[in-house]
């Protein structure tokens, strides 16, 4: 009985972790570059703050700017308000709730489609600095949980 509850609580813990924090490939397969509508990649998608967006791109030929939202309908890049990151594989954290917008900053590219807007939602009520925390929670309840079925497997 004991191994019983101790693998449920392991599935249930397994189950769960994945929703803390979710890594988001910006434009799927086909990654950050011309010709790929990321208005309808974004759909659909619910973005929370602690996650992270990916832009997966060849470093020569692109880059990452995050401007404002009139800077996004103009295709402005001198008014960057953070990069530009042009790793080719760059982490953006989504740390704040509220809308985001980055375009590339390369000549001619935000008017080609490279632009991407998120509305970033404040998720959890308190987002834990760290997700220790939360995952030591997160087995805490499933350990109840486990227990709890396995007095009721016991009767
Ligand atoms: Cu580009």
């Amino acid at each position: 009985m004991a191994t019983k509850a101790l693998l449920i609580t392991l599935l249930i813990a397994a189950a769960m972790a994945p929703a803390l924090a979710v890594d988001y490939m910006v434009g799927e397969g086909e990654g950050w570059k011309l010709k790929v509508n990321y208005t309808e990649w974004a759909a659909g998608k619910t973005f929370v703050v602690g996650d992270n967006l990916i832009f997966m791109y060849p470093a020569e030929d692109h880059n990452v700017i995050q401007v404002s939202g009139a800077d996004f309908k103009a295709c402005n890049k001198s008014g960057a308000l953070r990069g530009p990151y042009n790793s080719g594989n760059d982490k953006i954290a989504l740390d704040a709730p509220g809308k985001r917008w980055y375009i590339c900053g390369k000549e001619g590219h935000c008017d080609g489609g490279m632009k991407l807007v998120v509305s970033v939602e404040a998720g959890a009520p308190a987002p834990a600095p760290s997700s220790a925390p939360a995952t030591g929670s997160l087995v805490w309840m499933a350990a109840s949980v486990a227990a709890a079925f396995s007095m009721v497997m016991a009767f």
